[in-house]
């Protein structure tokens, strides 16, 4: 799939229909007793102008596409193995130890989009955190920032004096603290870890990450090309997935025929109904549980605190968009926005 095919196509995607609407005349308003709805987008006809429109469209979609590479196969923030997995020691006594240091840092959600952010090591989503069953860990959590904190462990079974919820099971991690959490890892499944102080401002603000458990035996696990997550968050960097607004959110490179699993998380205040185009997903996990009757969907509806796991059979080749269907949080007059991702499945030539 060249660039300059996928160019053509997208100019495609502006249907007529579309620019009729927007500079239509309404005429029925004043007909009808029926009161006035409020319109969060009033026609401004005299400003619109649709050719400024379609640039911005296409000025958006060119910024992503730019960026895809068809050799990055496989390359994801959220893939397993990635460059963004948390390294870990081991300590004398057979703890995986994890070493994370929270810290404030300006954090700029693509092409200069800049917020003051709460981060675990210095990134948004904080690093993945990969574990097996069985495992003895142990969080050493420094808190560098400016406030107190605390870490939880989202959806783990662990012993009541870890859960990380300041003053119900522990005292805040206050500026220049360190506090170890310490648990054995009794359960596979996509989790979540972030602050539980706080936290509808830290965990918005940045404070959040992926932890994904493996069972000890991995022979029940679908066999796949590429094992990846999408973390989603909307209020305190804006509208982002993995912590990067379209057109800066990362694609999905893969050939056609892969097999793929993608664990959405959600770490924000909204629901996101995720919605990919073209392709069937199979839901196989709900909070880390596999389903008992994996079920097809084409729109994954997640609130905050849900994971899904999805496998997904790459049938057909092209780009197809992956976007949130509450359309504010994904596109508008300027083009796609926000929560916009793209699975680029490569074709042989
Ligand atoms: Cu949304």
């Amino acid at each position: 799939m060249g660039r300059r095919k996928f160019l053509g196509v997208a100019g495609l995607g502006l249907g007529a229909a579309s620019l009729t609407a927007l500079t239509a005349k309404g005429s029925a308003a004043n007909a009808s007793s029926v009161p006035p709805v409020s319109d969060p987008f009033p026609r401004q006809e005299e400003a619109v102008d649709w050719r400024e429109i379609d640039r911005l469209h296409k000025e958006a979609v060119d910024t992503f596409v730019a960026q895809i590479d068809p050799e990055m196969i496989g390359f994801h923030w959220g893939a397993k193995g990635g460059t963004r997995d948390k390294a870990f020691t081991m300590s004398d006594d057979g703890f995986k130890v994890f070493d994370i240091t929270c810290k404030e840092v300006e954090w700029d959600t693509g092409g200069g989009q800049v917020f003051p952010a709460f981060t675990y090591d210095g990134i948004v989503p904080g690093p993945v955190v990969r574990l097996t069953v069985g495992d003895k860990v142990r969080f050493n959590v420094t808190n560098e920032m400016s406030e107190s904190t605390s870490m939880h462990f989202h959806g783990m079974t662990v012993p009541n004096a870890v859960d990380g919820v300041t003053y119900v099971t522990n005292p805040p991690i206050e500026p220049g603290q360190t506090l170890s959490y310490e648990f054995e890892v009794k359960e596979a499944g996509s989790f979540m870890y972030h602050s539980h102080h706080n936290a509808a401002e830290q965990t918005v603000r940045g404070l959040l990450g992926a932890l994904i458990v493996e069972p000890a035996d991995l022979s029940g696990e679908p066999e796949v090309a590429g094992d990846y997550i999408m973390v989603l968050n909307d209020s305190g960097l804006g509208y982002t997935i993995n912590g990067m607004s379209f057109p800066y959110t990362q694609p999905i490179v893969a050939n056609l025929g892969d097999r793929i699993r993608v664990r959405i998380m959600n770490e924000g205040l909204m629901i996101h109904p995720m919605h990919l185009h073209g392709i069937v997903q199979f839901v196989t996990h709900k909070d880390g549980h596999a389903l008992a009757s994996p079920y097809k969907v084409d729109t994954i509806n997640i609130a905050p605190g849900e994971r899904y796991d999805l496998v997904i059979d790459l049938t057909e080749p092209g780009l197809w968009a992956w976007h949130c269907h509450i359309l504010t949080h994904a596109e508008s007059r300027q083009g796609l926005h926000g929560m916009t991702t793209v699975i680029v499945v490569n074709a042989p030539e």
